[in-house]
C-alpha cells in the first residue's frame, strides 16, 4: 500500500521512535470551524509534549498522507467538499483522487499499514440506538475495524448517542480486548461513566504498557480498545447529557438523516443546543487521550 509520509513521521518511525496516529474525520466532520483548527493543533502538540510523534492521517487529493502540513489541516478543517472516508470508502476516494477525511476505523487500518502501534482519538463509534434510523439498524465500522487491525485505540468510551451495552456486546463477539484505564466502567464520552463495566483495568500507565505489549506479543489479530475518561473537571453530568443528546437525536430524525451522515449531524446539533459547551468538553476529551497514547507509544517503544 502506497502512503505519503512528512518527513518528520518517516524519520521517527525508521529510527523506532514513538508515533501517534490521529484520525481527520474528527477535523473534518466532528468540531465547527474554527475551533477544529485548534483541536487539530493542540492535539499534536500534547502528543510532542509527551516525547512522542503525531501522524494526523487522512486522504488528500487521493493520495495516503501519514503526518499533514499545516495547509492540509487547514484544507480539512475548512472542510469544504472533504468526504468522510471509512474504510469501505478507500478504493473510490483513493481511486478518483478525492480528499478524505479518515474515521476511526480506515485511520486503524492505515496505521497498522504503516506500522503505527497507538492512535488517539476522541470517541468510537458504535452501535447506533435502534430508534434513531428508520431501518433501526447502524453500526459502525469502527467495531468491525478493532476486531481486525492491530492497533491500540485510545477513547473516551463512545457517546451516549450510541446504544453503550450493545457497543461492548458486539466488542465481546468481535474479541476486542477493552480496558478501562484508572476506571473499572466504560467512560460515555462527554460523561465520565455510563456505569457499565469493563472486562478488564489498567491502574497505571505501567500496567497499560504492560498489557499492551502482550496484546501484540500474543499476536491477536484485533486492536485494543483502551478507555480512558474525560478529566472530571471538564465532565458533563449523565443527566445534563441525556437532555442534550434527547434534543439533538430529536433534530436528526426530524431531518430524516440516516447513515454516514448521522454520527457528523449529532454532533453538530449537540454543539448547538448546548451553546458551543460539547465542543469544548470534546476537546478536553480528545486531548487527554492524545496525551496517554503518547505516553504508552512511550513506553511501548523503549
Ligand atoms: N465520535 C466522536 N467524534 C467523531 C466521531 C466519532 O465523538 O468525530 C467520528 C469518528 O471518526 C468515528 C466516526 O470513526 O465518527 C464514526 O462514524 P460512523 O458512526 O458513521 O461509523
Ligand atoms: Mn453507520
Amino acid at each position: 500500500m502506497k502512503i505519503a509520509y512528512s518527513a518528520e513521521v518517516a524519520a521517527a518511525l525508521e529510527a523506532g521512535q514513538p508515533v501517534v496516529a490521529l484520525e481527520s474525520t474528527i477535523i473534518s466532520h466532528g468540531f465547527p470551524y474554527p475551533k477544529n483548527m485548534d483541536v487539530a493543533a493542540e492535539m499534536e502538540a500534547v502528543i510532542r509534549e509527551e516525547g512522542a510523534v503525531p501522524a494526523t492521517i487522512a486522504i488528500i487529493r487521493g493520495e495516503i498522507k501519514c503526518g499533514l502540513s499545516a495547509e492540509e489541516l487547514e484544507h480539512l478543517a475548512k472542510s469544504d467538499g472533504v468526504l468522510k472516508c471509512s474504510v469501505r470508502d478507500l478504493p473510490v476516494v483513493v481511486g478518483s483522487d478525492r480528499t478524505g477525511a479518515t474515521t476511526v476505523a480506515s485511520t486503524s487500518y492505515i496505521a497498522e499499514r504503516a506500522g503505527i502501534r497507538v492512535f488517539a482519538t476522541g470517541g468510537i463509534g458504535g452501535v447506533h440506538r435502534a430508534e434513531e434510523g428508520a431501518d433501526g439498524f447502524d453500526v459502525s465500522a469502527d467495531l468491525l475495524e478493532l476486531s481486525r487491525s492491530r492497533v491500540i485505540v485510545v477513547a473516551a468510551g463512545a457517546k451516549s448517542i450510541l446504544d453503550l451495552p450493545a457497543t461492548l456486546e458486539v466488542l465481546e463477539s468481535y474479541s476486542v480486548p477493552v480496558v478501562g484505564y484508572k476506571t473499572s466502567t466504560f467512560p460515555a464520552f462527554h460523561s465520565l461513566s455510563s456505569g457499565l463495566p469493563v472486562p478488564a483495568v489498567a491502574d497505571s500507565t505501567a500496567d497499560l504498557i504492560r498489557i499492551a505489549r502482550q496484546h501484540f506479543a500474543l499476536e491477536l489479530p484485533s486492536g485494543m480498545l483502551v478507555c480512558n475518561p474525560i478529566p472530571e473537571k471538564d465532565a458533563l453530568s449523565n443527566e445534563e447529557v441525556e437532555a442534550l443528546v434527547d434534543q439533538a437525536r430529536a433534530e436528526a430524525v426530524a431531518a430524516g438523516i440516516k447513515g454516514a451522515a448521522m454520527t457528523p449531524y449529532v454532533l453538530g446539533a449537540l454543539n448547538r443546543v448546548s451553546g458551543g459547551r460539547t465542543s469544548e468538553v470534546n476537546m478536553a476529551l480528545a486531548l487527554n487521550n492524545g496525551r496517554l497514547a503518547a505516553k504508552l507509544a512511550a513506553g511501548l517503544s523503549s
